[in-house]
This record gives structure tokens, sequence and C-alpha cells, in this order.
């Protein structure tokens, strides 16, 4: 027998053993760099939003438990993944819903796109959501979201979700529970939260503890007030315009443990330079038009559009003309980071 026929003979028994050989699959586990299975993708929101709405005809957010629309990455269909490691999905509440309280080990970020006046519930405190703002569930918190109805001035609301939900796939530590409520009883007052942690002050025996930032809604008023004013008093950067990351204030590390989360500043006519690192990055626009260049493909954004950037492609961005842009975004950084695996390359 060849030696050819020896081997796939052997391998052929391998398998039946449970067993591989290395070094037919090495190069393919170790390799020179990120080679992603995820691709560059774009969801423009107006051709999103019909989508949506006719959802809000057809089911009822008690009955869809959460209507969401999952942003699947076109490389990974039917895994509700955007990145590898990340989730994103387009969710609505229509005026005098709830959606029911429940709590999960995945961890949530909502940054709402649309719409005014609902309401979301984290540790018995409410947090009423307006576009542009950031709000956290951390980890294993009661959460329930509810919408007041038209009469009291309620409107359709919608919002982009990211979860690290591929994440805790990947590491088999789901674990999820229905609360014996629909609505979790509120024991704090709004904006309660926001008092004690959001002021660059914290109470004065406060210790530290947990993963998540102790402030779960992050108000976009506040925050582009820090870009507007840092675009005016410092030096922009060629990659990035002004971009700061949201913090937990009680340690100055991520907001929140798996999820890094971003508002960018890029002045009109802005052309960044291109860079690579090796989180994967979902981007939503909130302010003005541009385009996005990754790897050999580019993209016109507009406000609520979701693009994706997959690790260590090459990316670029650029503002119109027209006007200032903002963008939101959120990786998987801080896991990168923790465990020493982030690389970054500005050329
Ligand atoms: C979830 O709990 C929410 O609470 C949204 O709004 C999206 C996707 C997968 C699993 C849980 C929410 C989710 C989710």
């Amino acid at each position: 027998m060849s030696l050819e026929n020896q081997r796939r003979e052997y391998y052929r028994q391998l398998a039946g053993q449970n067993l591989s050989p290395l070094w037919l699959s090495l190069h393919n586990l170790v390799t020179e760099s990120p080679r992603p299975t995820i691709v560059p993708a774009i969801w423009k929101y107006e051709e999103m939003r019909p989508y949506v709405m006719a959802a809000g005809e057809l089911i009822t957010a008690e009955e869809a438990v959460r209507r969401v629309l999952v942003l699947e990455n076109p490389a990974l269909p039917g895994k509700s993944s955007i990145t590898q490691s990340l989730y994103a999905g387009i969710q609505l509440i229509l005026p005098g819903e709830t959606a029911p309280s429940h709590r999960h080990t995945q961890s949530a970020l909502r940054f709402v796109l649309e719409g005014r006046g609902a309401w979301t519930a984290v540790n018995g405190e409410r947090t009423t959501m307006n576009p542009g703002d950031f709000i956290i569930t951390p980890s294993w918190n009661w959460h329930d979201h509810g919408n007041p109805s038209a009469e009291h001035g309620g409107e359709p609301v919608v919002w982009l979700d990211g979860l690290d939900i591929p994440l805790i796939a990947a590491l088999d530590a789901g674990f999820a529970e229905n609360n014996t409520v629909k609505e979790q009883a509120v024991c704090k007052h709004e904006g309660e939260s926001f008092a004690r942690f959001g002021y660059n002050m914290v109470p004065v025996r406060h210790k530290p503890s947990g993963t998540t930032s102790p402030i779960f809604s992050y108000p976009y008023e506040r925050s582009r007030e820090a870009l507007d004013k840092l675009y005016r008093f410092e030096a922009l950067d060629e990659y990035d315009g002004v971009k700061m990351r949201y913090i937990n204030p009680s340690n100055g590390g991520w907001a929140m443990p798996t999820i890094g989360t971003f508002l960018q500043y890029l002045p009109k006519g802005f052309k960044g330079k291109t860079y690579r690192s090796s989180d994967s990055t979902v981007y939503t626009a909130v302010e003005g038009s541009g385009t996005v260049y990754i790897g050999e493909e580019s993209f016109r954004f507009s406000p609520r559009d979701i693009f994706v950037v997959p690790s260590w492609y090459p990316v670029r961005l650029e503002a119109d003309d027209s006007g200032d842009v903002v963008l939101f975004s959120y990786s998987d950084r801080p896991v990168l980071e923790a465990f020493g695996l982030l690389r970054e390359a500005r050329e």
C-alpha cells in the first residue's frame, strides 16, 4: 500500500476513535493574523424600518417577549451573531406595551434610535429612553421595558440591542429566569443612580462591587457635550476624530465587562486614516452621513444605519462635507484587553 493510502486509512481509523491529526489543521488553527469568518456589512435603517414596524402589526411585545429583528452577519446566517462574539438586534416597543421582566447572564446594552418616552427598568429603577441614550442591563439583573399609552403621549420607540450572546454561548455560561411579575417593583427614583455616580463623585463610603457600571443610563446630551467641547479644545485624532469610551465611574474601567462602548465625533469633511484592531466592532451613526471603508469595500452611512467591522480589517471613516458625524460603537475590546489579546495597528 502506498504511503498516501496508508495515511488515508489511518485517518479514517482515527476518526472512529474521536481523534484527529493536528498536522492537518495546525495551519488553520494558528494563523499569522486573524481570519474572521464574519464579513463587513451594513444595515440601512430606512430599509429595515418597514419590517420593524410590520412586526408591530403582527405580534405584541408581550407575546414576542422581546419584539426584535436580529441583525445577522451575512457569513453567519442562523447564528444570531453580528460578530463572532456579539449580537445586535432592533427592538420595537409600541405605546401601552410591556416587555415582561426577566434576567439572564448575558449582558445587554440599548442604544436608542427613534422615539421618546419608553422606559426600561433595571434593578428597581426606571429610566426614560431618548434618542442617543446608552443604557445598560447588567448580567443577571431583572429588566423589563414599557411605553406609556398613546393618550399619555407614548410613541413607538426603537432601539439597538447589543448583547454578548455568542460569547456566552461559546462559554456555555447562559442562565435565564422569568420574573413572577410582568413589571418589577420600582423602589428607586428615576435618576437616582445617575445622581449617585454620574457627576464625578461617588458616595463617600462606596465600595466598588460587581463588574458593571452602577450608572445604567448615559444620556446622549451629556456625552454629546463632552465631544463638542473636546473638538474645540484639543487636536483631532487623525484616525478617530474625538473618540471617548463609556466608563464605570466607580473604577474607571469599562462600563460593561464584556462589551466596550464608545461615542465619537468626526467634524464635517473629516477624512480618517486607516487603522486595524483585533476587536470586531458594531457601529451606528447618530448624526450626519459619511463613508466607511472596510477592507476592499465601502459603505455610505446615514443616521441609524448599523455597520460591522470584523477583526483586523483595515478601516477608515469619512464624514461628508454637509455635516458633522457622531458614531456610537460597541466591541469585544474589554475581553481582549483583559487577556492581553488586544492588538492595534495605525497605518
Ligand atoms: C433580551 O433580554 C432583550 O431584554 C433583548 O430587551 C434582546 C436577545 C437575546 C436574548 C435576550 C431585552 C435579547 C434578549
